[in-house]
């Protein structure tokens, strides 16, 4: 193995895919933008604070909720992995994109995202980002989701089309790092989809177009979690991307070892789909010992985190030590806390500690019991998908923006304080939720129409959960004046002076033994399969034998 300095992607030349990418970059923020402004609504709610009242646009808590969940959890997400995980391997293997086939992708997901837009909006879909049946939402709002997954898995194509080209290119040549690591999001992503496409093209489209009269909620709910577990590292994998190949070089350190690193994406592969009853323990028609496997396999999955949490700790470690850090901890006081892209990852790193902590708990057969359903649960996910991932995301906009726009970070100090808010706030904000929950505060209930006294043990948590709203307000309006700021400032950076991408030092890889071993996506993908299809097929066809149809049901 010999160690090469520079990616040929990383030498600056005018790339025509920055266009494209970008494009899913801002529709992705935008989403955000709207939903995350209507999160402070949620948290004060908490708090018996009702302001949804004051919104002449919307008309109950529940619609404000399911634009929360969808425009947040599922769109802002996608939208930012096409970005990623299309880019970077672009970049990285110097191969150049269908810019045709991704525009077309851009075209479907954002279709699908208008279509979804307008079902909620007009106050006929507010199922939730869950969208259990019977509630049932318009056929608008299945359809556009539905585009949204299926441009996702166009983007998977795009993906496994370039590697190809540069396999034929480079004949016995391990694949280069980050790419793998968008290969085997992309492969996990096409196994762990399956549930909902079946979900929602099989059931919930006809049912809600009347083409069929009713549709089995146990069997929706198990197709849902299906892809709605693996659905949370389609979303972290992204950021992980940015953890293992770019923080590394901002930390001015090292990536420690290559092969762990696509050891932890191989065992997301195996172990992110397999494990969805962790989601129905509380539901009846699964077995206990169907569940207990998916409770052992969760646990199974935590363990490529764990090999995360090491892996970027040390490599972190080696940044802080080359700028002059000592001893155990000397290194942290070393690294570049000044650098908002920087800062707000390892924040985001940080958030995840606690975040994993609590998913090991819910995933936990017995411990789930006490916290399902209530106001633990969006406590756990916002430490996650809020904070480990959406900091990430936007840690990355502090460099990624530039080099894609040729614009001047606008204010680096500003994006460092939002960096930081944005922590605060959700740190505060899981730390009151995780509280009420263990007073059994329901999650998804307008807990400002409860009559007086119903949680008064819980009132310091509810008081703390507000205030963290106030906080993640601050927080929304300091990031996203720091990205249109920067967006509308005049002026470009020469070609010279755009941010290149941080590329770790890239080990040129020959046919490594191990590495080839690892590298063998589609082989892998079989035995994932197989695992899915041993937890699921048992469960699912005594499901589908015994179907019990409801008809659509509207609650508002
Ligand atoms: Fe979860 C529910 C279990 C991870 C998201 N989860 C949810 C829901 C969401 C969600 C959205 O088993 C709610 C769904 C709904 O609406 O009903 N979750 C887990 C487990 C993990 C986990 C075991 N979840 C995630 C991630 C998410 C996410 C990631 C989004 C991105 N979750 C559950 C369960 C439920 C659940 C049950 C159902 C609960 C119920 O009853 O409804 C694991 O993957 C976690 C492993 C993570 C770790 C942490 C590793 C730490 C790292 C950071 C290291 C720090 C460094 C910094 C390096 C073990 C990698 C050092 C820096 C220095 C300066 C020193
Ligand atoms: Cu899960």
């Amino acid at each position: 193995m010999t160690t090469v300095t520079a990616t040929p992607a990383s030498v600056a030349t005018a790339h025509p895919e920055r266009r494209v990418t970008f494009a899913f970059l801002i529709t992705g923020f935008t989403a955000l933008l709207v939903g995350a402004l209507l999160g402070p609504l949620q948290a004060l709610n908490y708090a018996g604070i009702n302001l949804y009242e004051q919104l002449p646009w919307l008309q109950s808590y529940y619609q404000g909720l399911t634009l929360h969940g969808v425009l947040n959890a599922l769109v802002f997400t996608t939208y930012l992995n096409a970005a990623i995980l299309l880019y970077f391997p672009a970049r990285e293997m110097g191969v150049a994109m269908n810019l045709r086939f991704v525009w077309t992708i851009y075209a479907v997901m954002t279709g699908g995202l208008v279509m979804a837009g307008i079902a909620i909006l007009s106050n006929t879909s507010n199922v939730l980002y869950t969208f259990y049946p019977p509630l049932a939402g318009h056929w608008g709002f299945y359809l556009g989701l539905a585009l949204v997954v299926v441009a996702s898995l166009l983007v998977a194509v795009e993906v496994f089309r370039m590697r190809m080209v540069w396999r034929r290119a480079n004949p016995g040549k391990v694949t280069p790092i980050v790419t793998y690591m968008s290969i085997m999001t992309n492969a996990m992503w096409l196994l762990a989809s399956i549930g909902i496409v079946v979900e929602v093209v099989v059931f919930l489209l006809p049912w809600s177009l009347g083409l069929i009269s009713g549709v089995d909620p146990t069997l929706a709910r198990t197709l849902f979690w299906w892809t709605g577990h693996p659905i949370v590292y389609y979303w972290l994998l992204p950021a992980y991307i940015s953890w293992y190949g770019f923080m590394p070089k901002q930390a001015g350190g090292e990536l420690v070892s290559d092969s762990l690193t696509r050891l932890a994406f191989l065992m997301f592969l195996i172990f992110s789909t397999p494990v969805g009853f962790h989601h129905q323990f509380a539901d009846p028609s699964i077995s206990a010992g169907w569940k207990m496997v998916h409770s052992l396999l969760t646990m199974f999955v935590g363990i490529p985190s764990l090999i995360t949490a090491f892996t970027i700790a040390a490599s972190l470690e080696v940044g802080g030590k080359r700028a002059g850090g000592t001893g155990v901890f000397g290194w942290i006081g070393k690294l570049p806390w000044r650098d908002a892209s920087f800062t707000a990852q390892v924040l985001a790193m940080i958030s995840f500690i606690f975040g994993g902590a609590g998913g090991i708990v819910n995933a936990s057969f017995n411990l789930n019991m006490l916290v399902h359903n209530t106001a633990w649960i969006p406590g756990h996910f916002h430490l996650t998908v809020g904070t480990a991932v959406t900091l990430t995301f936007m840690g990355m906009t502090f460099w990624w923006v530039p080099h894609l726009t040729g614009k001047r970070l606008f204010s680096p100090r500003m994006a460092l304080a939002s960096a930081w808010t944005w922590f605060v706030g959700m740190m505060v904000f899981g730390f009151g939720m995780h509280w009420q929950g263990l007073y059994a505060v329901p999650r998804r209930a307008l807990v400002s129409a409860a009559p007086e006294g119903t949680y008064a043990d819980a009132l310091v948590p509810q008081v703390i959960t507000g205030v963290s709203g106030v906080i993640l307000l601050v927080a929304i309006v300091l990031f996203f004046t720091v990205l249109f700021g920067t967006l509308f400032a005049s002026g470009r950076l020469r070609e010279e002076e755009r941010p290149a991408i941080p590329f770790g030092n890239a080990v040129e890889l020959r046919s490594v033994g191990v590495l080839k071993v690892l590298d063998n996506v589609w082989g892998w993908f079989a035995l994932a399969s197989l695992l899915v299809a041993v937890a699921y097929f048992p469960t699912l066809i005594d499901m589908l034998l015994n179907q019990v149809g409801l008809p659509p049901q509207r609650l508002w």
